[in-house]
């Protein structure tokens, strides 16, 4: 009998855990734009991936994570002397509703220990890190187009999409 009531009051604290887990993984007050990963080919181990990232309320992205690659890392690019070298950046800071650009030459995602070549015409799984001002997690999961160079019309390519029925 004892056994039976402890069962009972421990059932409402395990959904509760369940909803908190939840909610640690609640999307991220972003929007990502134009997203695209360079092709790779064959032997090749890293690529990069770019997108245009809006967000609502101020927001950190402090990682990325993919199926595809081993390694997936928010780099930077800096002139070193006359030289342009990417090191891995700690974090991002997206100011609310600015748009902030990853791209080739600036900030972008770095895939890296690549486990398949990335083809032309898929799309890749890609789950960014944010982390909010008051210091939680949250997360943006994406499907990214592979493609060997930028989207020529991103906006037009995102309108296009969304009226798709
Ligand atoms: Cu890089």
């Amino acid at each position: 009998m004892t056994q039976f009531l402890r069962l009972r009051t421990l059932l409402p604290c395990l959904c509760l855990a369940a909803a908190q887990l939840a909610s640690a993984q609640a999307q991220a007050p972003v929007t990502a734009v134009g997203a695209w990963a360079r092709a790779s080919v064959q032997g090749q181990r890293s690529s990069g991936a770019f997108m245009t990232l809006t967000a609502s309320e101020p927001l950190t992205l402090v990682g990325a994570s993919t199926p595809v690659a081993g390694l997936a890392e928010v780099h930077e690019m800096k002139m070193e002397g006359d030289v342009m070298r990417m090191r891995p950046a700690q974090a991002l800071e997206l100011p609310a509703n600015k748009p902030v650009q990853l791209s080739p030459g600036g900030y972008h995602l770095m895939l890296q220990e690549l486990k398949v070549p990335l083809k032309p015409g898929t799309t890749i799984p890609i789950t960014l890190a944010f982390r909010t001002a008051r210091g939680e997690q949250r997360q943006l999961a994406l499907q990214v187009p592979v493609s060997v160079m930028a989207p020529k019309d991103v906006g037009a390519a995102t309108m296009h999409g969304m009226h798709k029925p």
